[in-house]
């Protein structure tokens, strides 16, 4: 790698001055750096450097995207992908940092030869590569995509400008959404196909062995999948709407989207349209003729770079005026910002109902197969060691999986009580940005997380992959010798036992290529949660009943320097200020019953999140009040106090 002829080429992508001179500091935020379009063509190009020097570093390719997700079209962003297919390690991006904030040819020299100098990637790769056949592309090499963004073009040509400089080979992929460059990563890191046509037939396949999976074991009529009505979708004028017209059409007739804000007109692109806009505000996208709808149409919402979905529907005329101004769970900063027009309020399914949806399909398919198989005589003739039952009547040998939702501190009360309490499953927390919960997940055998802005998957570890996979072939060819054993009663009845628990295996399986593997995805999101609701024959109402969401309430308070807040325990409480944390303890107390507060610098933005819930809306916002308060007061707040 040439840290000379990187450090002149350089010179073409000079780092943005402020107007009184100073140079514009980059940090690498929640997900990578995002600011104004026009003062990152540096950064993205030392981006382009780093991602090559990651992947000489872990001998894979890796990937980057240019996008800034749901922030509006001016702004643009760098997301950098590790050569597994997952986010960059938070190691790295004091790497990225340096690089990024390098003053001068001989500072970014001194960075890159510091990096260069690295001989293992620091953190293990997980899984580790696979053995065997040399990686494929040779590494250095960098996966590069890009957004729908009119600054788009030119900032992935200076990605690749950067990795070419410094020595790196660049397949440049154009347009997709970040989860599909996430994808084809993994899938280079794998050795599987990679073109963005085996994503959507991957998809389309798991898609279809999910729905038929399902309605073959569809028993009682009331589970009969519903026709397919067309899902009307807000692509919030971004990235996705091709996508999605390319994965509808791989999916077949199996699958009716009707598009909405699928357009290319400028300065369209999150405009008051978009997941992002539909979870905070609680209302239907602005655009696209949502007012229009029949009532309980199924509507979903993805984001700019198509990476996370919410799903929502319009209420009846007369539960719109309750939703609109009583719902229980809208947060308190909507009111004062959806002033364009009297917005259509929408009932919202978050990542927290989808991350419940799916949890609850995969706790009911896990039971079916996990079960004890019904022995006749056995419960007469109990074990030597009196185990009511050896591990082996189970239709999954061995140790039964361990499930567990990962959700962050903003997962609404309601929902971590249902996920433990009515599912039974274990749950986790973890900081903000699917950096963090992605780790966490795979801790798990299965781990579905989710943020509630709607960011999240589901993550079957390899080893759960191939112990599934076994015990379905078992299964299958032992339902195959036993075909004749109809006639007998105990038989007929261990077999359809068996019948039940093979076509558990098979909806499982399929779910897990139906999902993005990878990072979460709207597009397989939609897959999946079309095809849990099909195979449970629910309505969107059914899916809401799940549970009531706490009335919960965020608001931003802005500080000198949001720094001084240090928070720990997954974001839930702060160890500074301790003035601060005392004060929202005391909040929390006197809001009595399940109430909850925390306050955290976001990582996106200049300000302090405060997130509240209780048990009534009066009770919410004197919270939400208190401990924006409590910020104000003891972090340094800045104009006027709450
Ligand atoms: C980024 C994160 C998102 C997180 C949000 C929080 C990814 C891919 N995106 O958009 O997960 O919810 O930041 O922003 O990780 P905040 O730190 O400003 O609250
Ligand atoms: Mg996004």
């Amino acid at each position: 790698m040439d840290v000379a002829n990187f450090c002149s080429a350089a010179e073409a992508y000079p780092p943005p001055t402020t107007s009184d001179g100073a140079r514009v500091a980059f940090s690498y935020g929640t997900a990578g750096f995002r600011t104004d379009g026009a003062l990152l063509a540096s950064t993205v190009f030392r981006c382009g450097a780093l991602a090559a020097v990651r992947s000489r570093v872990t001998g894979r390719a890796t990937g980057l995207v240019i996008t800034a997700s749901h922030n509006p079209e001016r702004d643009n962003g760098v997301k950098l992908v590790d050569c597994t297919g997952g986010t960059l390690p938070v190691s790295w991006e004091a790497h990225a940092e340096a690089l990024a904030n390098a003053d001068g040819a001989d500072a970014l020299a001194r960075v890159l030869r510091a990096l260069l100098a690295l001989s293992d990637p620091a953190e293990s790769l997980h899984p580790p590569p696979p053995p065997g056949s040399p990686p494929s592309p040779p590494p250095p090499h960098v996966f590069l995509a890009r957004d729908t963004r009119p600054t788009g073009p030119d900032l992935a040509a200076a990605a690749e400008a950067g990795a070419v400089a410094i020595g790196a080979a660049v397949t440049n992929l154009g347009e997709m959404t970040t989860p599909q460059l996430h994808y084809v990563v993994y899938a280079a890191y794998r050795g599987w196909p990679r073109a963005e046509a085996d994503y959507y037939a991957r998809l389309a396949a798991g898609f279809e062995a999910l729905t038929t999976a399902a309605a073959d074991a569809a028993a009682p009529p009331s589970k009969t999948p519903a026709p397919a009505a067309a899902i009307v979708v807000d692509c919030a004028d971004g990235v996705g709407a091709a996508k999605l017209a390319a994965l509808a059409e791989a999916t077949g007739a199996s699958l009716a989207l009707d598009l909405r804000n699928a357009t290319r007109a400028p300065g369209a692109l999150n405009d008051r349209v978009g997941a992002d806009y539909v979870q905070k505000e609680r209302v239907a996208p602005s655009r696209g003729g949502f007012d229009a709808l029949a009532p309980g149409t199924r509507c979903v919402s993805v984001d700019g770079d198509a990476d996370r979905l919410v799903y929502f529907d319009v209420p009846e005329p007369e539960a719109e005026g309750k939703n609109d101004g009583g719902d229980d769970s809208k947060t308190a900063t909507m009111r004062a910002s959806t002033t364009i027009r009297r917005p259509v309020a929408a009932r919202l399914f978050d990542g927290d109902k989808i991350a419940a949806l799916v949890a609850t399909r995969v706790a009911e398919l896990l039971a079916r197969i996990e079960r004890r198989r019904s022995v006749p005589n056995a419960s007469a003739e109990p074990s030597p060691s009196g185990a009511s039952s050896p591990a082996s009547s189970s239709f999954l040998p061995g140790p039964a999986l361990r499930v567990g939702v990962v959700q962050t501190a903003y997962a609404n009360g309601a929902s971590t009580r249902y996920v433990a309490e009515t599912l039974g499953l274990a749950t986790a927390c973890a900081k903000t940005g699917v950096k963090h919960l992605h780790p966490e997940a795979e801790t798990f055998d299965v781990g579905v997380y989710f943020e509630a802005n709607g960011h999240g998957t589901a993550l079957f570890s390899d080893e759960t992959l191939a112990r599934l996979e076994e015990a379905r072939r078992t299964l299958s060819a032992e339902i195959e010798g036993h075909e004749d054993d109809e006639d007998d009663e105990d038989a007929s009845e261990q077999h359809a036992e068996a019948r039940d628990a093979l076509g558990a295996f098979a909806e499982l399986l399929a779910l897990s290529r139906a999902i993005n593997p990878a990072v979460g995805d709207a597009l397989s999101g939609v897959l999946v949660v079309e095809a849990v609701l099909r195979a449970k024959g629910w309505t969107l109402s059914d899916w809401d009943a799940m549970y009531a969401d706490l009335p919960s309430a965020q608001v931003k308070v802005t500080v000198a320097d949001r720094g001084v807040i240090v928070t720990e325990d997954a974001e839930r409480r702060a160890s500074a200020p301790a003035a601060m944390q005392a004060a929202i303890d005391r909040a929390v107390t006197e809001a009595g019953g399940r109430a909850r507060a925390f306050a955290r610098p976001s990582g996106t933005e200049d300000v302090v999140r405060v997130y509240a819930e209780a048990e009534t809306r009066e009770g919410v916002e004197a919270l939400a009040r208190d401990v924006a308060r409590a910020v104000y007061d003891h972090a340094g707040g800045t104009g006027e106090r709450p």
